[in-house]
């Protein structure tokens, strides 16, 4: 079976993703080819190796600008190799990437990073290849590098075999309509420094558990994250619960 996503990531640090990969959920992953991520370093595309890729930028300002035609042909020759690919930018300005962003994602079977460093792309990157635009929150980064990892990260988790089944199970906070965040969980010791865990969740009885777990959901919502509730969905618990708790 082909990997059911291929991420193909242009950068001029290949190494930075180097320690990511190599480890945990990510390494077993690409080892089983369940997902597929190539680094290609846009440094490679300019016959002199030591071509700059960056220059500084028309009308003066700090930083420099990574080139339009350097950028440009990288991304053309890796779009050539697949039609249905998903070209994505990342950079500060960009829609802000969230759980149903990566949801819709994971539905893809290209996707390809373009990540940006020093202060930016020059403008006629985005005229030419029209990407989407994504950042992954209001805060500046050096470079797209941490905010591709946090993508590829996201999106891989969502892939259909990736992660064992105990946890793609898991209704994780965030996802389609679910605006709460998980409940408490809690391991051996039954007691730690006279700390015991809650009676129900060693009781047996799951009805009573799946109950417990719901409402301990809600109230760790409305004290950790209560801008969650303000925008409730359509769930009818959720509501009638953020009413009563306004
Ligand atoms: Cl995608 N790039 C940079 N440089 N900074 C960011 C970002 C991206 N997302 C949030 N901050």
């Amino acid at each position: 079976m082909p990997p059911a996503i291929r991420f193909d990531v242009l950068t001029l640090f290949p190494g930075i993703f180097e320690g990511f990969l190599s480890e945990s959920v990510l390494k077993g992953a690409l080892a089983t080819q369940k997902i597929e991520v190539r680094l290609h370093n846009m440094r490679d595309w300019a016959e002199d190796k030591h071509a700059t890729m960056d220059d500084r930028p028309f009308g003066g300002g700090p930083g420099m600008l990574l080139k339009v035609d350097r950028v440009v042909p990288c991304v053309e020759e890796i779009q050539r190799q697949h039609q249905s690919g998903r070209l994505l930018m990342l950079t500060p300005q960009g829609r802000c990437f969230n759980q149903v962003f990566a949801e819709e994602l994971a539905t893809e079977q290209q996707i390809i990073l373009l990540c940006g460093r020093y202060e930016g792309f020059d403008e006629r990157v985005a005229e030419i290849l029209k990407p989407e635009e994504v950042s992954i929150g209001d805060y500046i980064l050096n470079g797209g590098e941490v905010a591709a990892m946090v993508m590829i990260e996201t999106v891989m988790r969502l892939v259909p075999e990736v992660l064992g089944d105990e946890n793609s199970n898991r209704l994780d906070s965030f996802s389609t309509g679910n605006r709460i965040l998980d409940c408490a969980h809690y391991t051996r010791p039954r007691e730690y420094r006279g700390i015991a865990v809650p009676e129900i969740l060693l009781s047996g009885n799951h009805a009573e558990i799946a109950r417990w777990r719901e409402e301990n959901s809600l109230q760790r919502t409305k004290e950790k994250r209560p801008d969650l509730l303000k925008s409730v969905s359509n769930d009818s618990t959720l509501r009638s619960f953020a009413v009563e708790n306004k």
